[in-house]
């Protein structure tokens, strides 16, 4: 018997209000129905949103530590379910068991990490123009935060809005993506059971265009944290904005490595491939583009494309596949569609670019991986982001050509470079365009306690994770204090 699980809504599990639900399917295995969910629409949003409201106040009085003890248990009992929760995000979104676990065990690093936040100073004293006044300014929280998050990170994702946000006094509604709602489930479930009062947290699967849209529209919601597509951000923005809340958006890369004529080419395929294939290619974080100088060209492109033929892409669940399905039908065809149109606009098509077939591959979203050279600049799937195991390789004469090849997009997430000549590395880090920079490491890859965030189009300007979380989650009130 499959499953039906429920939205969390004031502490209780409920289902939608108009007995809606959905499938939650894998990708893998089309036949295979994990787990029945609630289908939200705008009434049970509302009903989240005035629960969080009704928690607010009780919530932001809660001793900081406190608050931080929770997410302290929280992430304990994630840890000692992480191969069930890990099972359940394969599963659900195809990824390998492996990049799984590893996931679920950020997400408890990302809850420690936080409930260690709270026990850090909530503001500054200042030196006052008055003998006798205390002047100081204090972070408080912002009240009822919505948290629209999506499939590709269904655990750090929600974990490292949700963790911030509730160390400093917010309360929440989380919409997951409906495509990986049991992953979702597995942390709200630790949460609760970790002690988190009613109302505090609220889960709501739905639909973005009902669900989501209430969250957006909705007076009472202070603050959205959104990562998804630019075309979904910038109307959340847009509509955000103009009432007056405030608005996080992290959103598209289109990420290059920048291979040097003098790296180390096994390193450079391998952290190529790492980039552009792991997780399917389904990272706003991946490797889409790769600048390669011309010198070592023809190697790496031979060395690349023979390692890219040895991929195992297989059901997420065997221990030797290397690279998962794509997550549903639309991303396939989506990336069959660029296959295409890379071939028009003149590339050459040097290995993968085809659904694959036969016994393991007939119920499942399977793509090869895929490597183009005779990229430009400027054709589109150098240009767009493809969110699929797709890598395009682009010739650059020398070091500034191939700076300038790798900004030339409206993207500016993650980008890398691999050389061992410090001074290129350095004027690299320099002169990149993009919000996190590697030298000699994969485009991919986030750790909790620095900040995470683009440049340019890829995000809202702000960002996430670490101290500088705090920024979005709370609100500065400036306190001048005169004993009478
Ligand atoms: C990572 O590279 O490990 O949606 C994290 C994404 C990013 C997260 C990437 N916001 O792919």
């Amino acid at each position: 018997m499959t499953q039906t699980y429920l939205n969390y809504i004031g502490g209780r599990w409920v289902p939608a209000a108009n007995g809606q639900t959905t499938a939650d399917v894998n990708p893998a295995n089309t036949g295979e129905v994990l787990a029945v969910f609630p289908s939200a629409g705008w009434e049970d949003a509302a009903q989240a949103i005035e629960a969080a409201a009704h928690a607010f106040p009780a919530w932001s009085r809660t001793p900081m530590p406190k608050r931080g003890e929770i997410l302290h248990r929280a992430a304990n009992l994630l840890e000692e379910r992480a191969n069930e929760a890990a099972e359940a995000l394969t599963r659900e979104e195809g990824k390998t068991f492996a990049e799984s676990k590893g996931e679920v065990l950020r997400g408890a690093s990302i809850l420690r990490y936080y409930a260690g936040e709270t026990m850090q100073p909530t503001g500054e004293i200042y030196p006052s123009a008055s003998a006798s006044t205390l002047l100081y300014a204090e972070r408080v929280p912002v009240g009822v935060v919505a948290l629209i998050t999506p499939w590709n990170f269904p655990v750090a994702i929600p974990t490292w809005k949700l963790a911030p946000a509730l160390a400093y006094g917010n309360t929440v509604v989380l919409k997951p993506a409906e495509l990986t709602p049991l992953t979702a489930w597995h942390l709200v479930d630790v949460l609760e059971k970790a002690g988190l009062p009613p109302g505090v947290l609220n889960l709501v699967v739905g639909r973005g265009s009902l669900a989501g849209n209430e969250l957006v529209e909705n007076p009472q919601v202070k603050a959205i944290s959104f990562t998804g597509s630019n075309e979904v951000g910038s109307k959340i923005a847009a509509q955000a904005t103009a009432r007056g809340a405030k608005v996080q958006l992290e959103m598209g890369g289109k990420n290059p490595t920048v291979v040097l004529a003098d790296a180390n080419l096994d390193q450079a395929v391998e952290l190529t491939i790492a980039g552009a294939m792991l997780s399917t290619g389904q990272k706003c974080t991946a490797t889409s583009r790769v600048i390669v100088q011309h010198d070592i060209a023809d190697e790496f492109r031979d060395r690349l494309v023979a390692r890219a033929e040895a991929i195992k892409v297989g059901d997420g669940m065997q221990p030797d596949t290397y690279m998962g399905p794509l997550v549903n039908a639309e991303a396939e065809q989506r990336v069959l569609e660029y296959v295409r149109l890379g071939q028009a606009e003149g590339a050459r098509l040097l290995t993968g670019g085809v659904k694959l077939s036969g016994d393991q591959y007939e119920r499942g979203y399977f793509v090869a991986p895929t490597v183009f050279d005779g990229v430009t600049p400027e054709m589109r799937i150098a240009q767009e982001e493809i969110f699929g195991p797709v890598v395009s390789l682009i010739e650059a004469r020398d070091f500034d050509e191939a700076v300038r090849f790798a900004n030339q997009t409206r993207f500016g997430l993650s980008a890398s470079v691999v050389t061992r000549d410090l001074n290129l590395a350095l004027r690299f880090v320099r002169e990149i365009e993009a919000g996190i920079v590697h030298v000699n490491s994969q485009t991919a890859g986030a750790e909790p306690q620095v900040p995470f965030g683009g440049f340019k189009s890829s995000s809202s300007g702000s960002r996430e994770q670490g101290k500088a979380a705090r920024d979005f989650f709370t609100q500065i009130k400036t306190v001048y204090f005169d004993p009478l």
